[in-house]
Formats: C-alpha cells, sequence, structure tokens
C-alpha cells in the first residue's frame, strides 16, 4: 500500500505528535511489549521488525529515546557510531555476508512512523534504488 491507507500515511499521522511521548520503543526496552530481541547492552538493544519487509529484518535502537536522527547532538556521536558497529555486528551474526541496507526514516518526508530513533537493517534478498 501506500499514500494514506499505507506506511506513508501512517507515518505522516505520527508527523503531527512527534516526539512527545514514549513510544512502543520504550515498552520494547522495559520488555513490557515483546519483541524477538537480537542484541542487548547498556546503550541499545536491536529486534527484529514486526512487519519484515526483507527476508532480514531488524531494527537498532538507543535506550535512551532521542525522537528521530534530526534530534541528535554533537555529543550523540560516539552513541550514533555504536549503533552502527551494532547493526554490523548483529546483520554479521544473521549470515547478511552478501550485505545489506540500512535505512534511517526521519520526519513526515522520511516516512518515519515511531518516534524513537532507530536503525532498520534489511538483507536477504536484492535491494533496488533510488528507495521509494
Ligand atoms: P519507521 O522508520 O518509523 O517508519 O519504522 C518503524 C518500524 O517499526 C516499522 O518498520 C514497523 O514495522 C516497526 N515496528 C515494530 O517492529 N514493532 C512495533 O510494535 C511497531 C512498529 I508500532
Amino acid at each position: 500500500l501506500s499514500g494514506q491507507d499505507g506506511e506513508v500515511g501512517k507515518a505522516q499521522r505520527a508527523a503531527a505528535g512527534a516526539g512527545t511521548e514514549p513510544t512502543i520503543f520504550s515498552r520494547i526496552i522495559a520488555r513490557t511489549v515483546p519483541a524477538t530481541i537480537l542484541y542487548e547492552d547498556e546503550e541499545c538493544l536491536a529486534f527484529r521488525d514486526v512487519a519484515p519487509q526483507a527476508p532480514v529484518h531488524f531494527l537498532v535502537i538507543p535506550k535512551r529515546p532521542i525522537p528521530r536522527l534530526s534530534c541528535v547532538e554533537p555529543q550523540d556521536a560516539q552513541l550514533l557510531g555504536h549503533l552502527m558497529v551494532v547493526a554490523a555486528r548483529t546483520a554479521k551474526a544473521e549470515g547478511l555476508e552478501d550485505g545489506y541496507r540500512l535505512v534511517i526514516n526521519d520526519g513526515k518526508h522520511g516516512a518515519q512512523s515511531v518516534y524513537h530513533l532507530h536503525l532498520h537493517v534489511l538483507g536477504g534478498r536484492q535491494m533496488g534504488w533510488p528507495p521509494g
């Protein structure tokens, strides 16, 4: 689906209240909502996306609820680098030796629907370019 009925419509509606309250990802971190967790340390969590867009699709999130990439500050650089290292290590553990795609959606035009910063890692099939 696309437009108002699909992911983009959901994302556009989510943008209206962006970053004002805790999201479902805070509940996944707190284990009050179940998720298939692939990796965890003090700073971040990696878990499978509930609506996978590729044979392997997981998210890497900071435990600190940064709403979106455009909110990050220079002092977040180490954390952001750590998220990418965890993405790469978890991709390797998932067997993605032929490569994968990293995606960060930011805000309305980026079609972000959950306002807790997350890296998407997608793999296990050939990706196209450009993304939609
Ligand atoms: P986006 O970049 O904000 O559009 O991505 C949010 C993702 O979070 C999306 O791929 C959802 O399928 C995924 N997700 C999830 O894995 N578990 C949930 O409970 C919810 C969304 I809500």
